[in-house]
């Protein structure tokens, strides 16, 4: 942030659509762009700034579309150019802005590079993807013989043998999509192209998808490092050889002078930086070094796994608070956070931080979003958030689409576990929880398709649907409406110092916010537990109600999932 005038952004809400689960206007059963120009005013209403849009360009769609065969197009699934051009225009109508989703660690194992790289290792793109022979003394397919022993995100190992070269190319997600070799320079120089073209067509600014990975740590030889055994598999962590590698921050740079330098101010740049730490998170954000305004850091949404994600254990309040509390004073005078409990990545909040039964659901919803929008730093609310939407009761497997998902339940079961410890697990972390279809209305498929859903739609939609909760006051909508108006108006809200109170209480999230002389005290009940809040906070009974999420009562009682912000004197 500059020191004179604080960045636009600081004081901005971004709201994500996944489109192939936000709005479909054709019957096919696949949300699309015509369907998000249909529900404009509810992102108006809302009050947000910025809309981020997961990927809609051409893609066989193995990943839902983070599997891009054609950077500079629209998959006829989701539209075309023009309703692109028409969302830009609409959008900045509204005084929105939009953000394109960047995939650039890896393409499509389709895309017209990667066909041509594959095609001979002679082709003037080979050295555009990471191919490798076997390892030394090993027969291609040999078991063992990829040329590092690292596991992938989606299980397995991060090599596939291509039969034809008799070589292993690199993919540190699917083997559908395959890396990026962002070693060779003329691969930076077409992203940058691709880049400038999305710019010049309108769009303002990109959320860069595990940017953080597109550095992979190589000898001068070429050699890739194996990493440390991982507990109970064959294969290893090669995260040390990828997570901000050692060329990251020059890459960034490189791209900023190429891309953004000397365009508008007005443009967003976030990283996807799975295992960033604070102090990295501080070099990236740091304005006078021009890489990028601000990442997703993934510490949070990890507090709650084991040796992995499916391995879960109940989040303890006070990791929370030690994390956040961390990333607040971190990024507190260089750099910025950006502020999230949901994405198409991570299961429902209100079911996995909040309280998802009947008695607690909407309150739980408006407590959790309440702490989160009361940070500093950029919230971002992922669609259904703002509606309370919750967890999936999927049946059985049957029920899955994620490949992370699917791969997990292959590679979980014929290493021997329990199927239904597995299914367990995906019930409650899978990213199809996030995915399910928007709920809209109590209709049949909730409004979102004529057709038949590509997801199921969650039965609940009957009750927790926008057209209830639209002209409902009380309702979760509402209540983010008013957190994302006070960002605006209230400076305080926007840039003000923060403390974390009660770091070490089980239930209860207390902070304030400073500036200028205004104090705001925060306190959350993440809780059914009731609470007097003067032995908890003597000064909270008498000081004045900026925003509460239940209705007036008793000043000196803090009720169960009850949040409030409050102005001291
Ligand atoms: O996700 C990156 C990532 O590391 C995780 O969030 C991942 O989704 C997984 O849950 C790890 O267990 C990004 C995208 O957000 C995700 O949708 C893509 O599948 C992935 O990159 C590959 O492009």
């Amino acid at each position: 942030m500059a020191a004179d005038q604080p960045a636009w952004w600081t004081r901005a809400v971004v709201y994500q659509v996944y489109p192939r689960s936000f709005m479909d206007s054709d019957g096919d059963g696949i949300g699309d762009l015509g369907g998000v120009l249909l529900h404009l005013d509810h992102l108006s209403d809302l009050g947000v700034d910025v809309l981020w849009l997961s990927p809609v360009y051409p893609s066989p769609q193995a990943d839902n579309g983070y599997d891009i065969s054609d950077y500079q197009d629209i998959d006829p699934l989701f539209g075309s150019l023009q309703q692109l051009d028409e969302l830009i225009t609409a959008l900045h109508a509204r005084g929105m802005k939009l953000v394109m989703d960047l995939v650039v660690n890896h393409t499509s194992d389709q895309h017209p590079w990667f066909l041509e790289s594959r095609s001979s290792t002679d082709s003037p793109k080979r050295d555009w993807y990471w191919w490798r022979p076997p390892r030394e003394g090993m027969a291609p397919g040999d078991p063992g013989a990829e040329p590092t022993n690292w596991q992938s995100f989606f299980s397995g190992p991060t090599w596939e043998l291509d039969e034809a070269s008799g070589e292993y190319y690199l993919h540190l997600f699917d083997r559908r999509q395959p890396d990026l070799n962002w070693e060779n320079p003329e691969v930076r120089q077409a992203v940058h192209e691709m880049m400038r073209w999305w710019l010049d067509r309108g769009v303002d600014g990109f959320r860069m998808d595990v940017i953080n990975m597109i550095s992979k740590d190589v000898g001068p030889d070429g050699h890739l490092h194996d990493g440390p055994p991982l507990p109970g598999a064959a294969l290893g962590d090669g995260s040390a050889s990828y997570l901000c590698g050692p060329r990251i921050h020059e890459f960034l740079q490189e791209m900023h002078r190429e891309v953004f330098a000397g365009r508008s101010d007005a443009l967003l740049t976030v990283g996807e930086m799975p295992g960033v730490t604070v102090e990295q998170a501080r070099l990236f954000t740091d304005p006078s070094r021009g890489e990028v305004d601000m990442v997703f850091q993934f510490e949070h949404v990890g507090l709650d796994h084991g040796t992995s994600k499916w391995d879960i254990h109940p989040l303890r309040l006070r990791d929370l608070k030690a994390s956040f509390g961390r990333w607040q004073a971190g990024l507190a005078d260089v750099g910025w956070n950006s502020l999230y409990w949901d994405n198409h990545d991570q299961p429902r909040a209100v079911s996995r931080f909040g309280d998802d039964s009947p008695g607690f659901r909407r309150d739980s919803a408006t407590c959790l979003a309440t702490l989160l929008h009361l940070h500093r730093g950029t919230p971002y609310v992922y669609q259904g958030e703002e509606l309370g939407m919750a967890n999936y009761p999927f049946r059985g497997l049957e029920e899955f689409a994620d490949v992370e998902s699917l791969n997990h339940h292959v590679h979980a079961v014929s290493a021997g576990h329990d199927p239904a410890e597995v299914l367990d697990a995906l019930r409650y972390m899978s990213r199809d929880n996030a995915r399910t279809p928007v709920q809209w209305d109590a209709s049949p498929h909730a409004g979102f398709t004529t057709g038949t859903p590509w997801l199921a739609v969650n039965p609940d939609h009957v009750e927790w649907n926008a057209a209830a909760q639209r002209d409902d006051e009380n309702s979760v909508f509402a209540h983010h409406r008013r957190l994302i108006a006070l960002r605006h108006t209230d400076d305080v809200v926007a840039l003000g110092d923060f403390t974390m109170l009660l770091p070490d209480h089980d239930e209860v999230y207390a902070f304030t916010r400073s500036l200028g002389g205004v104090e705001l005290l925060v306190v959350c009940n993440l809780s059914r537990t009731p609470y007097r809040l003067a032995e908890l906070l003597p000064e909270a009974p008498a000081a004045e109600l900026v925003l509460g999420n239940l209705p007036d009562d008793d000043p000196a009682e803090l009720r169960p999932w009850e949040a409030r912000v409050l102005r001291l004197p």
